[in-house]
């Protein structure tokens, strides 16, 4: 724990800071005598409230000190929070060392006597060696700042430019297809294992660019949730839905569950699921109707928050799926403490279920398990009749994949189970 005085004392240390030019020749210099360094890019945030940045900024600077030595480092600050950071003298494999013991100081919140700090740090690392420009460096080192993680620091390499072109282009086209109201729900059969009738669907986003040019969620959510429009995109898209929804119900007197993917991004935004329950309540959609399918490393990546979230969705009447069991390191646990009611198993499972013993032990124990707490169970990637006489016979609830169906259209999905 960090007291009072020690903070205070912290605040009142004099921190050389190095003006822009003179950090800017500085590198130049560094080439000059063939010296060998590390460009770091560090950003620095509070999680929620902002007020003590500058304890934050002090705090950064007495572990950049201490871990990679006074004399070593030159720190320029572009912004509140924003650093450039030289390293000399130092291998890659110390480098690397010294900048995760950096990161994890952050990882965990900070405890001081006047409580707790939570910040978050991200870090763009150049190394000299790719003997550029300066200017050159920065860029490079900011590019690799914006390809880095909250609590993670990644290293400049070429393809990051590219994706950067693309990724710039990609959101100007995207932002243009939130506009022309282009994202389209696609729809996949979940049938019920033992009578083959159709029980729901999971809602798959397409973005339909041109009649013939149909863009699959790979392509283009990355760069959504990266720039936090998915949040927009997903309202308007789930507006959409609801809409298609109401129609089918009352042309057919039909209501059957849908399944809709939202990522972390989504659940660890306050307002995205307000917006949910007001767009749920404007469509007079009953409880029970939607089922949010999250992912299995949402919840391992955000264990403190997830439960809250997702009591909250339940609180909503919304059910929860989680999605491709099994391909993180497994969450068994969690599944006794969180609020889950499905469990769709990973389709690398169901795969090789008719041809290796193991695979078939893992899903039926998996199907065993869940009956046991209660929890219903999807196949996914069921393929061929062999793989499906194999999860009935098991006694798995519902099956989704090609086998049945692939992802269609609203009209053909209409067609073919609904009329
Ligand atoms: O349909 P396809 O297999 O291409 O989907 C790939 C991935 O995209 C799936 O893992 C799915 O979870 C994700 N995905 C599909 N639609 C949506 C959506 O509306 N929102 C989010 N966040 N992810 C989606
Ligand atoms: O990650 P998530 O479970 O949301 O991804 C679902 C995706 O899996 C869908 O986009 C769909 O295209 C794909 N999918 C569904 N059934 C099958 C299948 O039987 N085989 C294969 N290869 N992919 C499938
Ligand atoms: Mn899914």
């Amino acid at each position: 724990m960090i007291t009072k005085t020690e903070l205070k004392h912290l605040e009142e240390s004099n921190i050389s800071y190095v003006t822009k030019s003179a950090f800017e020749n500085m590198i130049s210099n560094f080439y000059k005598e063939e010296l060998s360094f590390f460009l770091m890019n560090l950003e620095v945030s509070n999680s929620i409230s902002s007020n003590n940045t500058l304890t934050a900024e002090f705090l950064l600077m007495e572990r950049l000190f201490h871990i990679f030595g006074e004399e070593n480092i030159k720190v320029y600050r572009s912004q509140i929070g924003r650093f450039k950071i030289s390293v000399i003298n130092l291998n890659t494999f110390n480098f690397k060392r010294q900048l995760k013991e950096l990161i994890s100081f952050f990882k965990i919140p900070i405890k001081t006597e006047v409580g707790y700090i939570f910040l978050n740090i991200r870090v763009g690392v150049v190394y000299s060696a790719t003997k550029e420009p300066v200017q050159k460096l920065i860029l490079r080192s900011r590019l690799a700042l914006l390809y880095s993680k909250d609590n993670q620091f990644s290293i400049y390499n070429k393809n990051m430019y590219k994706r950067y072109y693309i990724d710039i282009k990609l959101e100007e086209l995207l932002y243009d297809a939130y506009n022309e109201n282009e994202f389209e729900p696609f729809f996949q059969a979940y049938v019920d294992a033992q009578t083959k009738e159709v029980v729901g669907a999971e809602v798959l986003m397409r973005w339909i660019k041109s009649k013939d040019k149909i863009i699959p969620p790979v392509l283009f959510i990355p760069v959504l949730e990266k720039n936090k429009f998915i949040i927009e995109v997903e309202l308007q898209f789930i507006k959409k839905l609801l809409t298609i929804y109401n129609v089918w119900k009352s042309k057919y007197k039909k209501e059957f569950p849908l399944s809709i993917n939202i990522s972390a991004v989504q659940l660890s935004n306050l307002n995205f699921i307000e917006e949910i329950e007001k767009i749920v309540k404007e469509y007079n959609i009953s409880s029970g109707v939607l089922t949010f399918e999250i992912t299995e490393s949402y919840i391992i990546d955000n264990i403190e928050s997830a439960a809250s979230t997702l009591e909250r969705l339940k609180t909503l009447g919304f059910k929860i799926s989680l999605d491709d069991f099994g391909t993180g390191y497994s969450t068994l646990t969690h599944l006794k403490s969180l609020p889950i009611d499905i469990l769709k198993i990973d389709m690398i499972f169901i795969k090789n279920i008719t041809t290796e013993k193991k695979a078939e032990i893992i899903v039926e124990q998996m199907i065993e398990m869940s009956r046991k707490l209660n929890i219903k169970v999807i196949c996914e990637g069921v393929e061929t009749e062999e793989q499906y006489s194999k999860l009935k016979e098991m006694g798995a609830d519902i099956i989704q994949g090609y086998y049945f169906s692939t992802p269609i259209p609203k009209f053909d999905f209409e067609n073919k189970y609904l009329k």
